[in-house]
């Protein structure tokens, strides 16, 4: 054969498998202007909710978040919502939409302060305020580990070290043994792969280290955790729900017709959703058995959001704006409103076979312009889900309140309610009355 020949084999070839490659892996959009979005069906079980986590929204904690905010002068949460105080009100908030079901974190540093005491009053808080939710009718959904851990496990090292996950467990016994009987459904640790990668990768959440080897060891341990913590958990009850709450983002190709980007996009995939989805399926991560985890969840949480478009040089940071398809809507967190990609999430978790709860779906928008059509389009793609036979049971909307986020402070909203942090009143958004009517029609 001549030079030419090979080139046009190779040329070939590559043709053959990107084409491939894109009818396996389709990367769904819909014509939205010519969806009725208000044609949808929910069986009657179906479970409405609204979700939160305790270093978001509770105030003046005192955390390896708090700890972080301090020696980076990031935004600080002080006060947050002052839920800590007044959770009665936003308990009200909750009942006022309606929904049946309401998804938040307790606040390991608060029942734990130190290693070796324990805090009882911070507990039997907890225990009063799931008390009165319950007597609104409203079914709590807690989580164990919402991204805060308080300072001495952060100080031995945290889920970098496998011998620490014990010191998790006992927490988690605690916690349990006192709310058993009055809570049914746990998350035990909420997403593992953005904890560990954008706390020892990406430098933006604590303890912000730098490494490709911690982030997949501190993955590995959280997976380990969750399998301890659910066993010794289904112990004291059997019959309780247990499972955790995984982010799903997906990445596709930039350019579909360039195979390094769909090289990276498959190699970010399985960093970011896969590793994890094989270890609950197989008990395997990156190489590693990962003991006791296969089995290890009576659900799967999904907190969907969105895709992102890979190539070699996709920002490492977040809260710039990512690169878009051009009829695709830019939201205030820099990545893309992006419905389709909750079905294909949903696609990708439900080869565990368990049933899948959307633990959070929501979007960062201070004006309420960009909410009422996100959740619309979410809630019209779930319904047709259901029609299609996928076991979704709920669905979570992030946020109840606009909240402390994270690295991004308070600058983005993503409440049902608007916060006014200086008189900490709260306001119904128009999402938050639409979500009112589809909760309560
Ligand atoms: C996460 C968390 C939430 C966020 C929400 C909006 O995904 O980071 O579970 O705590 O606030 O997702 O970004």
């Amino acid at each position: 054969m001549v030079w030419w020949m090979y080139l046009i084999a190779g040329l070939f070839l590559y043709a053959i498998i990107t084409v491939f490659l894109s009818k396996k892996y389709p990367e769904t959009h819909y014509d939205w202007e010519n969806i009725d979005c208000q044609d949808y069906q929910f069986p009657d079980n179906f479970t409405w909710g609204v979700a939160t986590a305790s270093h978001q929204i509770e105030g003046n904690n005192n955390n390896n978040w708090t700890d972080f905010e301090k020696r980076t002068g990031i935004e600080q949460s002080e006060g947050a919502c002052e839920h800590w105080t007044n959770w009665k009100q936003d308990f009200q908030l909750i009942q006022n939409l309606g929904v049946k079901s309401y998804r938040f974190s307790i606040e390991w540093s608060r029942i734990q302060p130190e290693k070796d005491s324990w805090n009882e009053d911070a507990l039997n808080q907890y225990c009063e305020m799931i008390d009165d939710l319950i007597s609104k009718g409203i079914k709590p959904m807690v989580t164990l580990h919402h991204f805060s851990h308080p300072i001495w496990f952060e100080e031995i090292g945290g889920f970098l070290n496998q011998e620490n996950i014990l010191h998790w467990t006992k927490y988690c016994k605690k916690v349990f043994s006192k709310l058993d009987g009055k809570v049914s459904d746990w998350c035990t640790v909420n997403e593992p792969e953005v904890f560990s990668i954008m706390g020892y990768y990406m430098k933006m959440f604590p303890p912000g280290k730098g490494s490709l080897f911690k982030t997949i060891k501190v993955m590995k341990n959280m997976l380990r955790a969750h399998s301890q913590t659910y066993r010794a958990l289904k112990e004291i009850n059997p019959k309780s729900r247990i499972g955790l709450a995984k982010n799903v983002t997906l990445f596709d190709p930039l350019r579909r017709w360039n195979l390094v980007h769909w090289i990276t996009a498959g190699a970010l995939n399985y960093i970011w959703n896969g590793a994890i989805i094989s270890a609950l399926a197989k008990g395997r991560m990156f190489g590693s058995k990962i003991s006791g985890a296969k089995n290890s969840f009576d659900f799967i949480g999904l907190n969907y959001y969105t895709h992102a478009l890979a190539s070699p040089f996709i920002p490492q940071k977040v809260g710039v704006q990512l690169p878009k398809r051009e009829h695709e809507i830019i939201t205030e967190f820099g990545y893309v409103m992006y419905a389709e990609g909750l079905e294909r999430s949903v696609k990708l978790l439900s080869k565990l076979n368990v049933p899948i709860e959307i633990t959070e779906n929501g979007v960062a928008d201070s004006n309420d312009s960009l909410r009422p059509i996100h959740l619309k389009r979410h809630v019209w793609c779930i319904s047709e889900m259901i029609k299609k036979g996928y076991d979704v049971r709920s669905y979570y909307h992030w946020s109840l309140m606009d909240n402390f986020e994270w690295a991004e402070g308070y600058k983005l909203r993503f409440g049902l309610y608007h916060v006014d942090y200086q008189t900490q009143e709260r306001t119904l958004k128009q999402s938050g009355k639409d979500y009112q009517k589809i909760v309560n029609s």
